[in-house]
């Protein structure tokens, strides 16, 4: 039976629970083809695999993996504005496909006096390096409080790999490497090269004695938190994603249609998603899908959500639900027990559980200190440093 509704011009945004449709949700742990996925293998090897194929096809785009050749060239820069308590490396990584490369450009900073590897963050930045890591009072990548815990901090500039911008998105690899991409209408768009840049990112850190690459993070804020959750789906080398405020198309269940909407999203950022997604403007109730399935593709590699107590814009308690229901992989399928609130608040609150962690702050959209000393705490308490 087909119900043709009206066209609607756009449907309103909305603050309110009591406007929340009833949730039809896909199961995480129901396949395609009808299976309960409840072993490990069955999980790693099929349920995880189509998941991350349809998000692929419905959401972000594809994330193309080959290239020709990659190169890293390092220099250390001594001066800085945290040389009293870090050593700065610069990293050039040259990347080449048919013929043409495209040079990212990372900085890593390291606690001045490690003696063995150390654990990673990998911020992906919308914002200008330069800008956030000049200033030493700055919040939103605070090297020292990262290094003084005993972290390296790496950040790259999105713009190296897409533009944050709906005129220039492409001309980064999708241009340069992967040209064809752009006539595909599940072909990669911003979010997929950001996550593409995080994973070049990966590549070098497996070469670097001074990092430990099999503890590191890859945690964005916003639109760089719904790339780093895209980033963890898709390359199991991580062993903690981490998305601060990411809220639609990131952490927030879309079928809420809380807050910013899909329509909303795609008509302010068409350049984020693949054309795939546009068809569920307005018709949240479409979608094959929803997020919690994108957290769940991390799984079993540790996952954390960040929300804040102003961030409505963003659903803090579809962020939350979202991480609830996705978490069943690890309880589910890997036996760990986890526990959450039954009734969950929008108050402020910390739950750091093994493989699973959240918190909900006071006051607005931003990426702050505060946030980073819960990744801090969580991973320190999931690599077990504590
Ligand atoms: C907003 C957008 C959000 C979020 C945010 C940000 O304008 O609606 O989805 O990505 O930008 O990145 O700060």
């Amino acid at each position: 039976l087909t119900v043709h509704l009206p066209t609607l011009a756009q449907r309103a945004i909305h603050y309110e629970e009591s406007q929340v449709p009833d949730l039809v949700l896909p199961d995480v742990l129901v396949g395609y083809d009808g299976s309960l996925v409840n072993r490990p293998g069955d999980w790693e090897y099929r349920r995880r695999p189509e998941l991350v194929a349809k998000f692929a096809d419905q959401v972000y785009g594809q994330l193309p993996r080959d290239f020709d050749q990659i190169a890293f060239r390092t220099a250390a820069l001594p001066e800085h504005p945290h040389a009293a308590h870090a050593r700065l490396k610069e990293v050039l990584i040259d990347v080449s496909r048919n013929g043409k490369t495209l040079m990212m450009k990372v900085k890593l900073y390291l606690p001045k006096d490690a003696v063995k590897p150390v654990p990673v963050f990998v911020l992906i930045s919308h914002r200008k390096v330069e800008e956030v890591t000049g200033d030493v009072a700055n919040r939103f990548f605070p090297v020292e409080q990262i290094t003084g815990r005993g972290y390296a901090a790496a950040i790259f500039d999105v713009e190296f790999v897409s533009p944050d911008d709906p005129e220039r998105y492409s001309q980064g690899i999708i241009d340069q490497l992967y040209p064809e991409q752009k006539r595909l209408p599940n072909g990669m768009k911003g979010l997929s090269a950001w996550a593409w840049g995080a994973m070049r990112v990966m590549d070098y850190l497996e070469m670097d004695p001074e990092v430990d690459a099999s503890r590191a993070a890859v945690v964005g804020h916003s639109r760089g938190g719904k790339a780093a959750l895209w980033t963890g789906a898709n390359d199991t080398r991580w062993a903690i994603t981490i998305s601060n405020e990411s809220g639609c198309g990131g952490a927030a269940l879309s079928k809420r249609r809380f807050g910013e909407t899909v329509h909303r999203i795609n008509t302010g950022f068409p350049y984020w998603f693949s054309d795939n997604f546009k068809k569920y403007n307005d018709k949240e109730e479409d979608l094959p899908l929803d997020q919690h399935q994108l957290l769940a593709s991390i799984a079993p590699r540790a996952l954390y959500v960040g929300s804040s107590k102003d961030d409505r814009w963003a659903d803090p308690r579809g962020e939350f639900l979202s991480l609830q229901l996705g978490s069943r992989v690890y309880s589910e399928v890997y036996g760990i027990s986890l526990e959450f609130p039954e009734n969950f608040e929008l108050e402020v609150q910390t739950i750091h559980q093994d493989y699973v962690g959240y918190h909900l702050r006071e006051g607005k959209h931003d990426l702050t200190d505060y946030d980073w000393g819960k990744f801090l705490d969580f991973a320190d308490r999931q690599y077990g440093l504590k």
